[in-house]
């Protein structure tokens, strides 16, 4: 299947809004759960992982916000590299920027297709950052000590990255301004809003939801919800 093929299986005709206690989503139509339920992402996985359904837009779930202000945004890239940087909202914008486009999916069942971000990759801050062989991790870092670890591979994965803009526009506070984590195939819990470090680490860390109860690896196609 061609790539416009995959990104074109999930969208379509015939939604039906929902009001889900005055909450600001809707609930895609049946139809389109099937299909999206129906289609191989290239990774040979189904769209939709289990017990998941759709909604058409990111719900904000809440969390401790941090400073929201671009001019006071301060990124530290650390831990297990041989060059540790820190970077101003500015340099972050000077960086090689991304687009992508991703499904989301929520440990509360919701997911979203073709959600759209803005930002730098992973990636790029990992070899600016040089990452020691040692670093097995990243921990990422967020406002009122909220964090959340990856393992470094599925961490340097190509749609793993640090976004500002969310549809085009900068991010709103309630979901992350101004720079938040996305790691589109783990729960979206993995993914730190108010964003402000990025520490490879030789050794696991549980994060808040980790340490919490949730599960440590969180794989939506495993139904990895609860440790
Ligand atoms: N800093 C921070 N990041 C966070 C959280 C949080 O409480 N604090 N909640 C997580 C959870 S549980 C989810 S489901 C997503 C929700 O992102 P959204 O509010 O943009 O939908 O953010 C994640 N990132
Ligand atoms: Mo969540």
């Amino acid at each position: 299947m061609s790539r416009r093929t995959f990104l074109q299986a999930g969208l379509g005709a015939g939604v039906l809004v929902v009001g889900l206690g005055g909450a600001n989503y809707a609930l895609a139509d049946l139809e389109a759960m099937n299909r999206a339920r129906a289609t191989i992402r290239p990774d040979g996985r189904s769209r939709l992982p289990p017990h998941q359904y759709l909604i058409r837009k990111l719900k904000p779930m809440g969390g401790s916000a941090g400073d929201a202000a671009p001019g006071n945004f301060r990124l530290k890239v650390h831990g297990e590299v041989e060059a540790p940087f820190t970077l101003s909202f500015k340099d972050l914008l000077a960086m090689p920027q991304t687009e992508l486009t991703c499904d989301v999916h929520c440990v509360t069942r919701w997911t979203v297709l073709d959600a759209q971000f803005t930002g730098v990759r992973l990636l790029d801050l990992a070899e600016r950052a040089r990452v020691k062989k040692t670093a097995r991790y990243v921990i990422f870092e967020a406002a009122n000590e909220y964090t959340s670890n990856v393992r470094l591979r599925e961490a340097l994965a190509p749609n793993v990255m640090v976004a500002h803009k969310h549809q085009g526009k900068s991010l709103a506070l309630s979901h992350g301004a101004p720079v938040r984590a996305v790691i589109p195939d783990l729960y979206f819990w993995k993914s730190a809003k108010w964003l402000t470090g990025i520490r490879f680490s030789a050794r696991d860390e549980p994060g808040y939801w980790e340490a919490r109860g949730y599960h440590n690896h969180g794989d939506p196609w495993k139904d990895e919800r609860h440790g």
